[in-house]
């Protein structure tokens, strides 16, 4: 401190003789330049104005109903529901540090964003926002990887929910979203706008989540309730969840380029008539993961509301040493209605699928009609497994039409890899 503050007295100095030199030589302008040349060494710790860190919420249910924003220079703690209500806004600045307290049951946290508030955490593939758990260490100039966590450490927090306006196959055409809480108006998704906008969410990565909510229910690192087409959603990797990686209900949202690493349910799960698009993804399974996909159909029990999904690009990374009865490579059942497009497994020797809905199965292996649940251009990568036995456990006779066993990746099919070197995933494979 007291350095400083010579520091400053030296500088005042400078400023002075400057004036005294223009004032006395007036009408005539002489500018003297003085060079200072001494090195002033900070010794003392000078006091940051800003905290390293700063807490958001009480451990109850927390309210922002304005605009807020998360900045980069501290690392943001969320203790208990954190809810963007209708008309609230939430802005998360790229590179961004987000943990999220430890709580179980109702004291578990997580971020909702209500249909009618907005989410806008951009960031870049430089400095992706991260949201991790509290006991996390990670810090800014960590980089992406954290000093202490595990990529299959699971658990640790709820997750984060965002709800909007669009679409959804339910009864009423709306509904409560699962495994936070009933009866609030921020809990509930779905509308008639299928355009509708939540915001954008780009470069997140999503860590560690999936503790148990109040009523017992886990929720995915990332869900989404009847969001529209007009939200931006890329760049998206969801890493340790206890339950799926993405789940959607309902909806119109077109997601690119998706990680989802280590989840112990599914990858992505669709349900309530999902009529949006997922569009190049990587779907790393551990040895307790359930699905890769698993897609339910609309649940509107009238048949009124429908909804076709499409999934295009995707790999798969299977696991080669699964536990009993975990380890499906897909599930499409409920009257699931869609296509699912250019997908790669590897690593799948002795696995299966776990289902396809024959009422909707169409077979012909094109989205010609979406109304049906359609199939085209599988490649199951493996010196052993064949068609029959990853079929077996459906009522699929012709699959030969768009499924084939490959003995290498052919070139330029499932997804563009490339565009991940943002992530944990690829940090750690590289
Ligand atoms: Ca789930
Ligand atoms: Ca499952
Ligand atoms: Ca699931
Ligand atoms: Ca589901």
């Amino acid at each position: 401190m007291k350095n400083q503050i010579s520091k400053f007295i030296l500088t005042s100095l400078i400023v002075s003789v400057q004036m005294l030199t223009s004032c006395t030589s007036d009408p005539e302008t002489i500018i003297e330049t003085v060079v200072v040349t001494e090195t002033v060494t900070v010794t003392t710790t000078v006091p940051t104005t800003t905290p390293t860190s700063k807490t958001v919420g009480t451990g109850g249910i927390t309210y922002i109903d304005d605009a807020q924003a998360w900045t980069n220079d501290r690392i943001w703690i969320l203790n208990g529901k954190v809810v963007v209500r209708s008309g609230g806004s939430l802005t998360i600045e790229a590179g961004t540090i987000i943990k999220a307290q430890n709580g179980q049951g109702v004291e578990a946290t997580a971020l909702v964003i209500a249909a009618g508030a907005s989410i806008n955490a951009i960031g870049t593939e430089d400095s992706p926002i991260i949201f991790t758990d509290i006991e996390d260490s990670i810090d800014y100039g960590d980089g992406i990887i954290s000093p202490n966590r595990k990529p299959t450490d699971t658990g640790k927090w709820g997750g984060i929910i965002i709800l909007g306006n669009a679409i959804v196959g339910e009864d009423g055409g709306s509904d409560d979203i699962e495994g936070i809480a009933e009866g609030y108006a921020w809990t509930s998704y779905g509308g008639n706008d299928d355009a509708d906008s939540s915001g954008s969410f780009s470069y997140v990565s999503i860590r560690h989540s999936g503790t148990q909510l109040a009523g017992g229910d886990e929720i995915q690192g990332l869900t989404l309730g009847g969001i529209g087409s007009g939200t931006t959603l890329n760049n998206i990797e969801v890493v340790g969840s206890n339950d799926d990686g993405i789940e959607i209900f309902g909806g119109a949202a077109q997601i690119t380029n998706i990680v989802i690493l280590n989840q112990r349910d599914d990858a992505i799960d669709l349900d309530e008539g999902f009529r949006g698009t997922l569009t190049n993804a990587v779907l790393v399974m551990r040895s307790n993961s359930d699905n890769p996909f698993e897609i339910d159909g609309t649940e509107d029990s009238t048949g009124t509301i429908g909804g076709s999904f499409e999934i295009n690009n995707v790999t798969v990374y299977a696991n080669t040493a699964p536990e009993s009865g975990k380890n499906f490579l897909g599930d499409w059942k409920s009257d699931a209605t869609g296509f699912t497009n250019n997908i790669v497994y590897k690593n799948i020797d002795g696995l299966a699928i776990k289902g396809i809905d024959s009422d909707t199965y169409n077979g012909g292996a094109t989205k010609a009609s979406l109304n049906n649940l359609n199939f085209n251009k599988f490649y199951f990568v493996s010196a052993t497994s064949t068609l029959s036995e990853i079929f077996t456990n459906t009522a699929v006779t012709d699959y030969a039409d768009w499924a084939q066993v490959v003995s290498e990746q052919v070139a330029d099919t499932g997804a563009d890899e490339t565009v991940f070197s943002w992530t944990l995933w690829s940090a750690l494979n590289n």
